[in-house]
């Protein structure tokens, strides 16, 4: 049996239109899955969106408009979004769902039977931007009053509410985290979370009377359920929660909840503690992206500099924005989105290095070896040298992609790529056409090799490229995993004609 995975974005807000950073997640955690597939995993893929809550609510009202009728709408601008990102998932979801209105009700009620839920009354600040309570200690003094520690206005809020005895799940929580070390990435992350924790937890409110957009309380509809509690348990409704017998169960606990750092406390710290408390297995791993400046700025609706990822797709091309996106920032940092540094890879690492690379290798293929793949002649020392630097690739990949180092393991595939340029200036098969015919095609054939591997591994980044250029190497569609590379392709393979996989971009004067 196939091993499982299990990956997810987080479930967006509809409050307004997806950008370039809910995009960057979605790209991550599709080339998390396709690599997983790839690998010969059996991969469950979830994306979608996050629909109830005040934040919501009022977006909803400032646009005149009935909340559900607002969230349709911008909930099919995000499936679009996914989908022109060429994001591979399996299922999207929307916590309007009555689907998930139950699952949540049913997890609810399970931690309430456990006696993790009491009735009390909550008096404190919340910042509604953030969905998010915050204590007194924790706020800073803004121009117009107090402020959250994210920047977000709060408000005093008295209500009846429901509330998780957090509280009594620090210690436990804190030998969860002590027994797997991995569940929380990366570091500054996880010392955060930490810290927050052994800090001391109170008890969290779960429930809102002040406003009605929510999944209402088992047996007491005057509450709603805190949008958070409502919003986690979409990773289980997705699996068919409550139904755990189930095919699709089987995923279950799962591998990876790509979130950007600033929800991480609501993944590691209230999730674990919901589903320990619900009697159901917490997630393996939490992996936090770094926040995106857009030309250096935050990115923001007053400054004008918000990206829309669609039109930068139709313009530069989505195989060129899931690379750069992946291979700018080490991921798990901060970075910045800057369009010159997309253009400069986009020309530089594209074009030049791989693009060049596959062009002149397939056209010497095309004119001297009537477009047939040649047998591999004997090796000599270089040849051997470039050969173990590919077949070193996937256990790299392995190791660095269970730790979500994606630009880390496109830079070990660009190794491979400039000492392939490399190894083909050295050898310079144009030249031994005509003193060593044999010895070009042996040539060839490595690099036509080579750029198998390479092209194979790079589709979780660049699926549509990647798939072209396979088909120009002429590997059949049902050999490109991983697991496929151990099995040369057979000499006089046909080979199509070559086409180029990257144009060069000149930007407009
Ligand atoms: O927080 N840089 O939804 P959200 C990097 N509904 N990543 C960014 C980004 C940026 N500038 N902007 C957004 C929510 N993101 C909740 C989640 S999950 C159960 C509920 C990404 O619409 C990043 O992944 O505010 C961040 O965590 C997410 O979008 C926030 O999306």
């Amino acid at each position: 049996m196939k091993p499982t995975y299990y990956v997810t974005t987080p479930i967006y807000y509809v409050n307004g239109a997806p950008h370039i950073g809910h995009a960057y997640t979605t790209i991550a955690a599709d080339v998390m899955a396709r690599w997983k597939r790839l690998d010969g995993c059996e991969v469950f893929f979830l994306t979608g969106t996050d629909e109830h809550g005040q934040k919501v609510e009022k977006a909803a009202a400032d646009a005149g408009m009935a909340p559900q009728e607002f969230v349709d709408g911008i909930s099919a601008q995000f499936q679009a979004m996914t989908r022109r990102m060429g994001a591979s998932n399996d299922a999207f979801i929307r916590t309007t769902e009555p689907r998930h209105i139950a699952s949540c009700a049913a997890l609810w009620q399970r931690v309430a039977d456990a006696g993790d839920i009491y009735l009390g009354g909550y008096e404190g600040w919340y910042a509604v931007r953030d969905e998010a309570f915050y204590g007194a200690d924790e706020l800073i003094d803004g121009p117009h009053g107090k402020l959250a520690p994210t920047g977000a206005p709060v408000e005093w809020v008295t209500e009846p509410s429901y509330f998780f005895r957090l509280k009594s799940w620090q210690d436990r929580l804190l030998a969860f985290y002590h027994a797997n070390p991995d569940f929380l990435a990366p570091s500054s992350t996880r010392n955060e979370v930490l810290s927050f924790v052994r800090g001391g937890l109170e008890d969290l409110s779960i429930s809102r009377t002040s406003f009605a957009w929510g999944v209402p309380v088992p047996g007491d509809p005057a509450h709603v359920m805190y949008v958070w509690f409502d919003a986690l348990t979409n990773y289980i409704t997705a699996l068919g929660y409550p139904a755990t017998d189930t095919d699709l169960w089987r995923f279950w606990p799962a591998d990876l909840h790509l979130v950007g750092k600033e929800i991480a406390r609501f993944h590691t710290v209230f999730w674990p503690a919901f589903l320990m408390a619900g009697g159901i297995a917490p997630p393996r791993r939490v992996f936090a992206n770094g926040w995106l400046t857009i030309e250096g700025e935050k990115m923001s609706k007053s400054i004008g500099n918000v990206i829309d990822p669609m039109a930068l797709a139709d313009e530069l091309g989505l195989d060129a924005v899931r690379f750069y996106l992946m291979r700018e920032v080490p991921f798990g940092n901060d970075g910045n989105y800057s369009r010159r540094a997309l253009v400069g890879r986009l020309n530089g690492e594209l074009a030049n290095d791989f693009g060049n690379l596959a062009q002149r290798s397939l056209s010497l293929l095309a004119k001297n070896c009537d477009g047939l793949l040649p047998a591999s002649g004997p090796a000599t020392e270089d040849d051997a040298a470039l050969r173990a630097m590919a077949a070193a690739l996937p256990d790299m990949l392995r190791a660095r992609l269970d730790r979500q180092a994606i630009g880390d393991a496109i830079e070990d595939v660009w190794k491979v790529i400039r000492a392939g340029n490399a190894y083909i200036d050295k050898q310079a098969p144009w030249a031994l056409r005509k003193t060593d015919f044999a010895r070009m095609e042996s040539v060839l054939r490595l690099l036509a090799d080579v750029l198998r591997a390479v092209a194979t591994m790079l589709q979780p980044v660049m699926p549509d490229a990647m798939g072209r250029m396979l088909d120009q190497l002429g590997v059949p569609t049902d050999a490109r995993m991983l697991a496929d590379l151990a099995f040369p392709l057979p000499a006089g393979t046909h080979l199509p004609p070559p086409a180029g996989v990257f144009p060069r971009y000149v930007e407009a004067a």
